[in-house]
């Protein structure tokens, strides 16, 4: 796609423009190359310039001579090279080292880029803006940035470097200023601090929407869904396995008046499946190490070497956290959502059983390979903490109802079957439990009767991953990260060049990354990625490999597709080449619970599987495999787990439609999670991914802040020194414009709206501001008076 904007940067412009170009004043030469393009720079004798090495890292270097289509080149540890011309890149001068936007930077190259936020990232300034969005490299360790002395700082404007604040004070203005509703989109890849992030927006908005006490309720739910919805992934400790959007409702008076938590897609095969080298939910290793002695013992907990589930992976500590710990932040945290004791036990009973169920071993009863499980410890346990009797669980793990005709019949389970049968209702315990939890917490944190005031959303989802075998949960948090990049895209080239377009703004193309491709590939019916998996889940005979064939058969033409060998494909995503393996494709996008299950669980006397099972069969009565059904999952309505997702999806994606979105973008600085490593190649795939030059470019080219003629005369009109009262907003706009000497390339004059550079508006708010304040104050003096 293109993108419009005015001001073609000229590649023959040889200046360096040395004055550093403040926020809104637009440099005179932008001396720029394009975004990866090394060629096309006029090599000059003296200059700076940036030579890329054989490792591939960019090396700053001074031009010595120039001869023909050569140069000689100077490193700073004296090493002289003779090198083509036209593979240097201009260097920015000293001058504007670390600046902290880059739109300040007079060349915009990629190795000026990298390094710029290096130079930052060493300083510890981790923060720096892209134009309209933050970008926030995870610094790996405690930095002191954050608390009441920065947030006091922030809100009084007395700082106003890049920060999170920042973009969380500007969040609370907009919503006061223009009465609509915000939102704080985070994203970047696995590990890049997108939770912590979240986690400091959200602490900053309770420092200024607080009072209430609720505000420490709402910090309150971090700790209890990471435990729950948080494990150690290769990529990062303490990654999220399910996405979250929270909702802070703040009143007329912008005070925190209550909050809104959604999920999406818990990843529930982490609970039965874990790879090497990995964890399970944190919650799980957090009772076993943290559970006080009464507890232990009424759950018959053991030692988390001692469960099967947790066997899978020889990991069972992560380097720097002590989960007994953390177990008791979580109790304190239960506490404070109002979750009572009586119920976090029963919840923890529910993580018991869990775990039991995985220790549920079977043995062969007959000579058709039929099993039963074996009446041991692990069974007993199970039974009593779910609250059913043991026959009864041992019926549910090896028989099923069906219903063939008229008639039903009790089948009985081969071990493949019965173990599949366990894990399942060990995933199901365990997502309803998460989903219990959640309603546990929205119903602590509701917002009162009074729905008058307006919100803020911070959307903390997965990350993109690509791990060295990628399977169905991959396939699905990737095509969130595709639904959220286009939004990013939307907001940030689209919607902009669309408004230029339309109210008659001179503008010049530019090109950015669109990924409408990709997301065609996943939703196109009938012949997209969801629509062939659906397909395939709901024929009795499908398999993994029938679905990777004809994925292959289908798709084979798509450019963001590639057919591998055997069960594998691979997806071109925005933000890099992922291969997939079909493995489990079906039966996770199927989820099946057997009525059986279902009905165990209702007929439990313990309060929460009673809840679960009704849940279940209200909401995803179309998942379960009932004695209607005949076998197998060949019920074309059940609504598969893509699908629902998918829907999910979209309606996130209309809710933040209505908002007005403030981006972050987290980036990942190396892969071993260590402090101090600034990994070039890394930073610059994910900043080439994100199109955060693009950004850039458009803002700095652009007119980022726009309003119409009458609100801008409506705003700003009582400024006027002399009255122009009576006459037509465009009118009074202009005389605004000439009475505070706003230059006339720093704004353009649309058919509907005034549209401003970055920071003219600023001048004029804060005028406002003081206006007002002093309005305020001498009426206040006035009424003081007459008390
Ligand atoms: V994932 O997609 O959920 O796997 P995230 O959420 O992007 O991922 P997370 O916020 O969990 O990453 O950050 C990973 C780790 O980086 C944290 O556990 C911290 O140890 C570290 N981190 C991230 N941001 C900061 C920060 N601002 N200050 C200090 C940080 N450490
Ligand atoms: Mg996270």
């Amino acid at each position: 796609s293109t993108l419009f904007m005015n001001d073609r940067p000229s590649m023959d412009d040889e200046d360096v423009n040395p004055s550093v170009s403040p926020q809104g004043s637009v440099p005179s030469s932008w001396g720029e190359t394009k975004w990866g393009d090394t060629a096309s720079y006029n090599a000059k004798k003296k200059l700076q310039s940036w030579y890329q090495s054989s490792d591939g890292n960019w090396e700053l270097a001074k031009i010595l001579s120039i001869s023909g289509n050569e140069s000689l080149i100077s490193f700073s540890e004296g090493k002289v090279l003779k090198v083509k011309s036209d593979s240097l890149l201009p260097a920015n001068p000293e001058i504007l080292d670390g600046v902290d936007d880059l739109m300040q930077l007079s060349y915009l190259n990629e190795p000026s880029v990298l390094y710029n936020l290096q130079y930052r990232y060493d300083r510890d300034m981790i923060y720096s803006k892209a134009g309209p969005v933050l970008v926030a490299i995870n610094p790996f360790k405690k930095i002191p940035l954050y608390g009441s002395e920065y947030i006091e700082g922030y809100k009084s404007k007395s700082r106003d470097s890049p920060h999170v604040y920042a973009i969380a004070d500007t969040a609370i203005r907009e919503m006061i200023r223009d009465e609509v509703n915000q939102s704080i989109v985070i994203s970047g890849e696995s590990g890049a601090g997108k939770t912590e992030t979240a986690k400091i927006a959200m602490q900053y908005l309770a420092a200024l929407g607080g009072g209430s006490g609720i505000e420490y309720e709402i910090l309150k739910t971090n700790p209890i869904l990471e435990a729950f919805g948080n494990a150690k992934t290769s990529r990062n400790n303490n990654s999220s396995r399910f996405g979250k959007l929270i909702e802070i409702h703040f009143s007329e008076t912008g005070k925190i008046s209550g909050a809104k938590i959604q999920t999406f897609l818990l990843e529930k095969s982490r609970v039965v499946q874990c790879t090497e080298g990995e964890r399970s939910y944190h919650s799980f290793y957090q009772l076993c190490a943290g559970a006080p002695p009464h507890l232990r013992e009424k759950l018959n907990l053991k030692s988390v070497h001692e469960y099967k589930y947790l066997q899978q992976s020889t990991c069972y500590s992560i380097q720097g956290v002590d989960d007994a710990e953390e177990f008791h932040i979580v109790v304190e945290a239960l506490d404070a959502v109002h979750v009572s004791k009586e119920n976090q036990e029963n919840a923890f009973a529910m993580l018991a059983a869990v775990l039991w169920l995985g220790n549920v071993t079977f043995s062969i009863v007959d000579n058709e390979n039929h099993v039963e499980p074996v009446i041991d410890e692990a069974l007993l346990n199970v039974a009593e903490l779910i609250g059913c009797e043991a026959d009864n669980l041992k019926l549910a793990l090896s028989t099923r109802n069906m219903k063939v005709g008229n008639d039903n019949i009790v089948q009985k389970l081969t071990l493949a079957q019965a173990i599949d049968t366990r894990d399942a209702l060990a995933k199901s315990i365990y997502s309803c439990l998460f989903d219990w939890l959640v309603e546990q917490i929205n119903k602590s944190l509701a917002v009162g009767k009074r729905r008058t005031g307006r919100s803020i959303s911070i959307l903390d989802i997965y990350g993109f991953e690509s791990f060295d075998v990628n399977s169905f949960e991959q396939f699905c948090i990737n095509y969130a990260n595709e639904r959220l990049q286009q939004h990013f895209n939307r907001h940030l080239f689209k919607l902009e060049q669309e408004e230029y377009i339309q109210d008659g703004i001179d503008w010049a193309k530019v090109e950015f990354e669109d990924n409408q491709d990709c997301l065609n590939l996943y939703e196109k019916k009938p012949l997209g990625l969801l629509t062939l998996l659906d397909e395939e889940s709901t024929f009795p005979n499908g398999t993994d490999i029938t679905f990777a064939a004809k994925l292959k058969q289908h798709l084979k033409s798509n450019s963001c597709f590639r057919g591998e060998r055997g069960k594998a494909f691979t997806v071109h995503h925005y933000a890099g080449e992922v291969m997939y393996d079909t493995t489990g494709f079906l039966e996770k996008n199927r989820d099946l619970l057997h009525l059986d299950s279902i009905q165990l669980l209702s007929s439990c006397t313990c309060e929460l599987p009673q809840a679960f099972a009704s849940n279940m069969l209200s909401m995803t009565e179309k998942n379960v495999l009932g004695p209607l059904h005949k076998s197998g999952g060949a019920d074309s309505q059940k609504l598969s787990v893509v699908t629902k997702f998918k829907g999910q999806l979209f309606q996130l994606m209309q809710r933040l439609e209505s908002t007005t979105p403030h981006f972050i973008r987290c980036i990942k600085p190396n892969n071993s999670q260590s402090p101090g490593i600034y990994h070039q190649g890394l930073v610059l795939q994910q900043l080439r991914c994100c199109g955060v030059l693009e950004v850039v470019r458009i803002s700095r080219s652009g007119f980022p802040t726009r309003m119409t003629h009458q609100k801008f005369a409506r705003r700003y009109g009582f400024l006027l020194l002399e009255h122009v009262a009576l006459q037509d907003p465009l009118s009074v706009s202009v005389a605004i414009l000439h009475q505070f000497d706003i230059l006339p390339e720093m704004y353009q004059i649309g058919y509907t709206k005034l549209f401003f550079r970055t920071g003219q508006i600023g001048k004029l708010e804060d005028t406002r501001n003081r206006t007002l304040n002093g309005i305020l104050r001498v009426q206040s003096c006035f009424r003081g008076h007459k008390a």
